[in-house]
């Protein structure tokens, strides 16, 4: 019997420093609009969606950074969306700032039913950039500033989607941005039976770190290319969305993907723009991989792999030398 269900990278466009929630919001149920008359049960909209890529500015005082955060879902700027979601029977992908009552602050996303219920939610682990000034950059990536590791590992359950034409079911998994770029986040997945991966992500068009080469094509290459590996190697489908174009002079690319579990792009965005892709899964097809070339329980040698666990930074390998003559 298949579980086929029609997913949508709901990709969105810049959003300015000035611009506010409002704004954001109204696009997103413009998009959501979209995707429900395209078929989707699914919808999937980028990392940190509500607010311009915010770890591109230095607060001195994180209190002044505390306008980005949301401190609770769905707010009265963010309710049309859960509304909307409500209204055209389709689950979402939502990634946001978390500020905790206890004020902890987190890179954040949820995977939100049409019912209105948060199914899953996940807290990005592999922060990319810096946590002060770094005056060598182009631009700043203050994640490591203004976002603590996610505390929630990354966990897999088996959930209705929604869609009007009846619930099917699939085991989801969030990732967010550079997580993407980490085979060690997808496999944890991967051994939870992950079937969908829904990712936000803001990336800029051109390294910002200002230390070495790195062509231009790869910004756009790399990131495909990550995710098109964790579908492959842990037998899963993936949406990966873009907030893309020039937030106040800065640029993100787009080209958010679908992809399925045998690795293949299924839909790609060709704008840097709001635009809806959509593909439609079959999360029964996700079972080849697993029981053949990745059936985890044949193949893996965890006793092989303790340096993965063990380790954080790499080491200098022994040197070899010839033999005494
Ligand atoms: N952004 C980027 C990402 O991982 C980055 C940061 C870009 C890291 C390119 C390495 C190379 O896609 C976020 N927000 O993680």
């Amino acid at each position: 019997m298949s579980r086929r269900t029609i997913l949508a990278a709901c990709q969105m466009g810049p959003l300015q420093r000035a611009e506010g929630r409002p704004a954001a919001v109204a696009r997103m149920v413009a998009l959501l609009e979209k995707a429900a008359r395209m078929g989707a049960s699914v919808a999937v909209f980028p990392e940190l969606a509500l607010t311009t890529f915010f770890p591109r500015w230095f607060h001195e005082d994180l209190r002044e950074a505390d306008h980005w955060y949301e401190t609770a879902l769905p707010s009265n700027e963010t309710a049309p969306l859960w509304e909307a979601a409500r209204r055209l029977g389709i689950g979402f992908h939502l990634g946001f700032a978390e500020r905790t009552p206890e004020g902890r602050r987190f890179n954040t996303a949820i995977y939100v039913h049409p019912s209105g219920e948060t199914v899953l939610k996940y807290r990005k682990v592999h922060l990319p950039g810096h946590s002060e000034y770094d005056p060598i950059r182009k631009v700043q990536h203050l994640e490591k500033r203004y976002f603590e590791p996610g505390d929630l590992g990354f966990p897999v359950v088996r959930a209705p989607l929604g869609g009007p034409g009846g619930e099917t079911e699939a085991n989801i998994g969030l990732l967010i941005c550079n997580d993407r770029r980490w085979p060690e986040a997808w496999r944890v997945l991967g051994l939870q039976q992950v079937e969908l991966v829904m990712l936000g992500y803001n990336t800029p068009s051109l390294n910002m770190e200002n230390r070495g080469f790195e062509a231009h094509h790869l910004r756009v290459e790399h990131s495909v290319l990550s995710v098109r590996a964790g579908c492959y190697q842990n037998s899963c489908y993936a949406v990966a969305v873009a907030k893309a174009g020039t937030e106040d002079g800065h640029e993100l690319f787009g080209h958010s993907v679908i992809v399925n579990p045998q690795g293949e792009v299924m839909a790609q965005a060709t704008t840097w723009e709001d635009e809806v892709v959509v593909a439609e899964a079959d999360f029964t097809r996700c079972e080849l991989g697993r029981t053949t070339i990745f059936d985890f329980a044949r193949h893996r040698r965890p006793e092989h792999y303790a340096r993965i666990v063990e380790q954080v930074g790499s080491v200098a390998p022994p040197r070899w030398s010839p033999a005494e003559r």
